[in-house]
């Protein structure tokens, strides 16, 4: 048998037995200086970090993404110059369910992209769909409260979804994408992943653009009919993350090639939809997707806990060449996701192997719990100073461009284009992108979904919701209600 180490205590040092306590004969008390029974239950009591709030179920893998086309002119981004090859990290979710919940449930699933570049982490932390339910941050504690549990019961509750989406129509283009087959992928290899948001690449000129990225899988979009999905969800809850863990296992490593969308800086204002609106897509007629290169998946986490519970992705992180854009859904996210690492995770979350940048940090942040990495001594705590600490460097003002605004202070709307409303979009994919069975399967899903709420004038206003998205769709839903 080859060398089996000795137990030893977390201090490393060698332990007697992990059967019997210490006590007084084998019948009396157990002793308090009994420090490995005590080390052992009490790191047992703090295993758990608080699960993500939304997101909490999921699974990941570590990869590369390597440049196969030539977006230089559009953004002076290290990872996505021609021929780079980057490490990366991705982490697939569900958005609803908690630890332990069915990853078969219906609901859209995270697509969160850490890239270790040479410049800096940059994470991409989208979904696998192109949209989203809400267009302001502020009200996304109340949606996603209207989709988990009912305070009394902690049950979930059509009334309180229906009553939430019925009541903000702006949610009707993300919910008849959640409605139809890409609800309910087969596999989170079998989906395509998008970044959602407009965002901002500046080229190495300063030149600006808005980009939509779109990750298009090489396995194919495959989905589940609901039954099928409700039978995996009681059979095998973790279906997703054991597809994905056994097929890298085995070698057969799942790629998506990724191509952006891009928009001269100049058309956002006068473009028929709201660009930064993040409940409508930009129609590819209007701006053709470009390749970018390609994200390969290959190697499996050693350990689940540290590297993808403890990973942390963050909008915040960006790269020189990449910023942010109006979207008030990725400004407020740019606040949410590091405050949430800090409090999950710890306030050195950055340190942790899978949250540390390839690149040297040089930041003036210090202590704090768990530091673990720390500059020399004799590095400056304080800026500025004339000791050789770092330095900021007010040429890259221009690399986290913004935008032009002004005016007093609001709490209102954007201005609405030519062709924003809240229908339109979601009237065309239910119309036009839709086939007749995927049209057949969607008005079965609503059907139940709808049919399951208790409140007569919240099913009234969900019957109104569906006949604003389509006229014949809405008297279809009506009948099948026998409303
Ligand atoms: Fe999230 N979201 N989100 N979200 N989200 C979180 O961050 C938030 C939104 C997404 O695998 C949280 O660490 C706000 C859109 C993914 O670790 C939290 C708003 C999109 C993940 C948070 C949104 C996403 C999260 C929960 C409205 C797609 C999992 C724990 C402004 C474009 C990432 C955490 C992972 C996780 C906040 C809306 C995707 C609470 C405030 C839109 C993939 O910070």
């Amino acid at each position: 048998m080859s060398h089996v180490p000795a137990t030893t205590t977390n201090a490393g040092a060698p332990v007697a037995s992990d059967d019997h306590a210490l006590s007084v004969g084998t019948d009396g008390p157990i002793v308090l200086h009994d420090h490995y029974l005590v080390e052992k239950l009490a790191q047992f009591n703090r295993e758990r970090v608080p699960e993500r709030v939304v997101h909490a179920k999921g699974g990941g893998a570590f990869g590369t993404f390597r440049v196969t086309g030539d977006v230089s002119a559009y953004t002076r981004a290290a990872v996505f110059q021609p021929g780079v090859e980057t490490e990366m990290l991705a982490r697939f979710s569900s958005v609803a369910g908690e630890h332990g919940s069915p990853d078969t449930w219906r609901d859209p699933r995270g697509f969160a992209l850490k890239f270790y570049t040479s410049e800096g982490n940059y994470d991409l932390v989208g979904n696998n769909t192109p949209v989203f339910f809400i267009r302001d941050g502020i009200k996304f504690p109340d949606f996603i409260r209207s989709q988990k549990r009912l305070p009394g019961s902690h049950l979930r509750d059509n009334d309180m979804q229906w009553d939430f989406w019925s009541l903000s129509p702006e949610s009707a283009h993300q919910v008849t994408w959640l409605m139809g087959d890409r609800g309910l992928p087969s596999s989170w290899r079998h989906m395509d992943g998008f970044g959602s948001h407009t965002y901002q690449w500046i080229n190495a000129a300063g030149e600006r653009f808005w980009v939509k990225y779109h990750f298009k899988t090489h396995q194919g979009i495959e989905t589940l009919t609901a039954e099928q999905a409700q039978q995996l969800a009681g059979s095998d809850a973790d279906v997703h993350i054991r597809d994905l863990f056994e097929h890298i296992e085995a070698g057969d490593f799942p790629r998506w090639t990724l191509s952006v969308q891009v928009m001269p800086y100049a058309d956002a204002a006068d473009y028929r939809f709201n660009p930064f609106d993040l409940t409508k897509v930009w129609p590819h007629a209007d701006y053709p997707l470009v390749e970018v290169g390609v994200m390969e998946l290959n190697r499996n986490p050693e350990n689940y806990f540290a590297q993808i519970e403890q990973a942390t992705f963050a909008p915040s992180n960006f790269v020189p060449g990449i910023a942010t854009s109006p979207d008030k859904m990725l400004l407020a996210r740019i606040f949410s996701y590091a405050d949430a690492h800090r409090y999950r995770v710890g306030t050195n979350h950055a340190q942790l192997p899978v949250n540390a940048p390839r690149s040297q940090t040089h930041s003036y942040s210090k202590d704090g719990a768990a530091r673990y990495a720390f500059a020399a001594a004799d590095v400056p705590v304080y800026t500025p100073n004339s000791r050789g600490g770092a330095q900021a460097d007010p040429s890259r003002a221009a690399e986290s461009a913004g935008w032009e605004s002004d005016g007093a202070l609001v709490r209102a709307a954007a201005a609405l284009h030519p062709e924003d409303d809240d229908w339109g979009q979601a009237g065309t994919l239910y119309r036009d992108v839709f086939d007749d069975a995927a049209r057949a399967r969607f008005l079965e899903t609503i059907t139940g979904h709808v049919g399951a709420v208790r409140a007569d004038d919240i099913r009234e206003r969900a019957i109104g919701y569906w006949t604003h998205v389509d006229v014949d769709l809405g008297a279809k839903l009506r009948a099948a209600l026998g409303a």
